[in-house]
């Protein structure tokens, strides 16, 4: 473990799990990406208030059922003063309608694709079958209707997201406003009594004529590069709180490829949860949490006693690269503000959440190899590869056997760090190696996604129960349609 922490958490004070925390950064000098401004100097409007996200209807009163409509279409919004800007976004709304649903519920969803090509909604995270994942196997045509079906399981409360998954083209997809949380809400939730507010974190960049830019070679090498920040689709939003009041935060990195290692101003605050829902117990107090693109947390924040004070919740420094090109300047994303209000007392959170059950010994082992072909980060579009080998829907690259727990050394061989996913289940993290050395994780939790930096193997302990083909991919979206991507085939017992 050199440069990162496990699971993307350092922990304030003592015992410190990220020798080196702070620094996080490329060699200095380096000119980095991620500035305030497109190219064109427009400025999106800022410090509005932090907007609540609308929810996506419930069409049917029946107990245990949702079932809505999602529409994704072209759709022109007021984004630059006296400019309108083109998007593609779910039900016209950017970000798009939360999905909020309860363990136990059967959830029905149908997809119009009013886009000129090809989409599908992948259901990040959560344990759909394979026929309804949204994989680049199964794409809705331009015009076409596709209904999406699933029974959410008891255990699975947690907060997810839901995305384009085409073939070659989810960057795209998302770059042009598709992306939307997914809420599971369990019946017996600890954290109940606290207020919460969820944060959907996306990317924006748009061109001297207020129009989202396409992506370049550059963005296909390192990822999306020069967004500016969104939060629930605001620049820069402000969350009012009365002072002293604690809350739940959920926040999802929806961007391309931006790594959020996120502090709050004159804030310590407890991680509670991950991609897959609530930790065994709570872990902190923490001055920072690293959230890798597509990952989720949760977090209780008890905001200062002070009334009418300002601080900042932001996206610290973060290179991902070793060659200083995939290096994010710090960048705010949005104001915690305090009233005037007398201040209230903090809530308690308890000091066990929900258990997180060992999946037991692994009965296989399999070694995924992340690498790159090419000179250095030189090597440009498609340059980064699993196994060597580019994506190919047609091939099988792992098989396993439903209900077999397997481990899985994912081996990062390239000169940058990866977030990678895996499809149908959620998964554990055991251990983070790198020079021969390898630290387990402190803590069980539940992932989809994990953060592999340049140089190291990170070990997961999974087991998928769905028979059917998944994707295994990198989610920095430009690698993922640029080929970094694999197919597991779990095929019935
Ligand atoms: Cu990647």
């Amino acid at each position: 473990m050199k440069r990162r922490e496990f699971l993307g958490v350092a922990v304030a004070g003592a015992g410190s799990l990220l020798p080196g925390c702070g620094g996080g950064g490329g060699p200095s000098g380096m000119p980095m990406m991620g500035g305030p401004l497109p190219p064109g100097g427009a400025a999106l409007a800022q410090g509005l208030p932090l907007k609540s996200l609308a929810t996506l209807a419930n069409a049917t009163p029946e107990a245990g059922r949702f079932s809505a409509a999602l529409v994704a279409a072209p759709a022109d919004l007021s984004l630059l003063q006296g400019r309108t800007t083109s998007l593609w976004l779910y039900n016209g709304l950017l970000p798009g309608p939360v999905v909020d649903v309860r363990e136990g519920d059967h959830v029905r969803i149908a997809l119009e694709n009013r886009l000129p090509l090809d989409t599908t909604v992948h259901w990040h995270g959560l344990p759909v079958p394979a026929e309804q994942d949204g994989s680049p196997m199964d794409p809705v045509r331009p015009g076409a209707t596709r209904i999406y079906e699933f029974d959410l399981p008891p255990g699975t409360a947690g907060t997810y997201w839901y995305h384009p998954h085409a073939h070659q083209t989810t960057a795209q997809q998302v770059s042009m406003g598709l992306a939307a949380p997914f809420i599971v809400r369990a019946g017996d939730d600890p954290l109940a009594h606290l207020p919460e507010v969820t944060m959907l974190v996306t990317g924006i960049r748009l061109d001297a004529s207020g129009q989202v830019s396409p992506g370049t070679a550059m963005d296909f090498t390192v990822g999306r590069q020069g967004e500016q920040l969104l939060v629930n689709g605001g620049r820069l939003p402000v969350h009012s709180v009365r002072p002293g009041s604690t809350q739940r935060w959920r926040i999802l990195n929806a961007t391309s490829a931006r790594y959020l290692r996120l502090s709050l101003d004159g804030h310590a605050f407890t991680l509670v949860g991950t991609d897959g829902g609530l930790l065994g117990a709570p872990v902190g107090p923490l001055s920072e949490v690293l959230v890798a693109p597509a990952q989720r947390v949760e977090i209780v924040v008890t905001a200062s006693s002070t009334p009418g004070a300002r601080f900042t919740l932001r996206a610290q420094r973060h290179a991902i690269d070793t060659m200083g090109m995939g290096t994010y300047a710090a960048e705010d994303l949005l104001t915690l503000a305090t009233t005037a209000e007398s201040p209230v007392g903090p809530l308690a959170v308890p000091s066990s959440l929900r258990p997180v059950a060992s999946l037991g010994p692994a009965v296989a082992r399999k070694r995924v190899t992340l690498t790159q072909s090419g000179m250095g980060m030189m090597a440009g579009a498609g340059s980064f590869l699993i196994d060597g080998r580019p994506f190919d829907m047609n091939r099988v690259d792992y098989v396993s056997t439903a209900g077999d727990v397997e481990d899985w050394e994912i081996a990062n061989q390239t000169m940058m760090d990866h977030p990678i996913h895996v499809h149908g289940t959620q998964f554990q993290l055991v251990s983070r190696g790198s020079g021969g050395f390898a630290t387990p994780a402190p803590y069980a939790a539940w992932i989809d996604t994990v953060d592999v930096p340049s140089g190291t193997t990170a070990t997961i302990r999974m087991r998928q129960d769905m028979p059917g083909k998944r994707m295994v991919h990198c989610h920095i979206l430009e690698h993922e349609d640029a080929g970094m991507m694999a197919v597991l085939e779990v095929r019935p017992r």
